[in-house]
């Protein structure tokens, strides 16, 4: 029925659609390679930094398609980005919203438009669970909180008070709302810890300096600063520096993120005590991109495993940390 000119055409054919399947994750319809759209925070800080380059490797590794969009932190460009991706008609979309509010119109445009939603790093307050398949990332309340246990150790033998300043991360953010929580939670019953000021550093090292100086200025006496990332807490370091204090011994840190700056500030005693928060969500996303794109059941949240850092495991772990 078909000459060789027909039957090259159509090998040509099955090669390409092969080629685009073969290695790929090819969508469940067999229509070729899975694609996801991906609204990233932006870039602000180490941490957010290795998280897209864990989510753009782990994407091409699993032959998925990404799209990804960066939101340069703000609100209004990741809802944009999320209505191109239905407009575009990707088969998953997932992101790491920069806000926890304001989410449940453009969501529901997702689950209208039957394209399932996994929340990463950071989680929304809908109280419409069906808006989303499922979210990977960090028990934030927990982190403050082993940040707050840290301290009430480190602070007892201390005789008079202990004034604590606080640099918060980005003003609405799920870890700002959680790290806060989780460390005024462990600090409470201990009245000689006061939490003299506190304020947002945008998870910026920039604003994180800007925000330390003021403190300096105000407050008469510092005696720990609590960063909600290491980002912050390094540019903190600068302006103790500057003022002609020894940060990590006039001023004690304990900082969040475990990024390799920070790690290497926590080796060298500029830093005294970090909390990690697992950035490399990668491979994980990208498996349940394939499950939830097949129609398969996933757990509704999935915790990442993280630990915490005093110098010594800084400085051993130092040589082997990916991030
Ligand atoms: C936490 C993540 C935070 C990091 C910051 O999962 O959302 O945002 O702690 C980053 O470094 O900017």
């Amino acid at each position: 029925m078909f000459g060789k000119k027909w039957a090259a055409l159509a090998a040509g054919v099955m090669g390409v659609t092969l080629l685009t399947g073969c290695g790929g994750a090819a969508d469940s319809a067999g229509g070729g390679a899975i694609t996801l759209g991906f609204s990233q925070v932006g870039a602000e800080s180490g941490w957010r930094t290795a998280n897209t380059k864990s989510i753009q490797e782990s994407a091409k590794s699993a032959g998925i398609e990404l799209k990804f969009s960066d939101a340069q932190q703000k609100q209004e460009n990741q809802i944009t980005a999320i209505r191109s991706f239905i407009q575009q008609k990707v088969k998953v979309i997932a992101f790491s919203p920069v806000v926890e509010s304001g989410w449940d119109t453009v969501l529901k445009e997702a689950k209208t438009a039957g394209i399932p939603v996994i929340l990463t790093d950071r989680s929304v307050d809908s109280s419409d669970k069906t808006l989303y398949k499922t979210f990977l990332g960090s028990d934030f309340v927990a982190e403050g909180k082993k940040a707050g246990e840290w301290l009430v150790k480190e602070s007892a033998a201390a005789t008079g008070d202990v004034n604590v300043v606080e640099l918060q991360g980005s003003t609405g953010s799920a870890p700002a709302n959680d790290r806060k929580k989780g460390f005024a939670d462990a600090i409470g019953s201990t009245s000689k810890i006061k939490v003299v000021a506190s304020q947002t550093g945008e998870f910026t090292r920039a604003k994180g300096k800007e925000v330390m100086e003021a403190f300096l200025k105000s407050q008469s006496k510092i005696d720990v600063l609590y960063a909600h990332n290491d980002d912050m807490a390094l540019g903190a370091i600068e302006a103790i520096e500057a003022a002609g204090k020894k940060p990590g011994t006039d001023i004690k840190i304990v900082s969040v993120d475990a990024v390799k700056d920070g790690m290497q500030a926590l080796a060298d005693g500029k830093i005294n005590y970090i909390v990690e928060c697992n950035p490399l969500l990668g491979p994980q996303l990208m498996d349940l991109v394939k499950k939830v794109s097949a129609g398969e059941e996933v757990p509704a949240r999935i915790e990442t495993q993280e630990t915490e850092f005093d110098q010594a495991k800084a400085k051993a772990a130092l040589p082997q940390r990916q991030y």
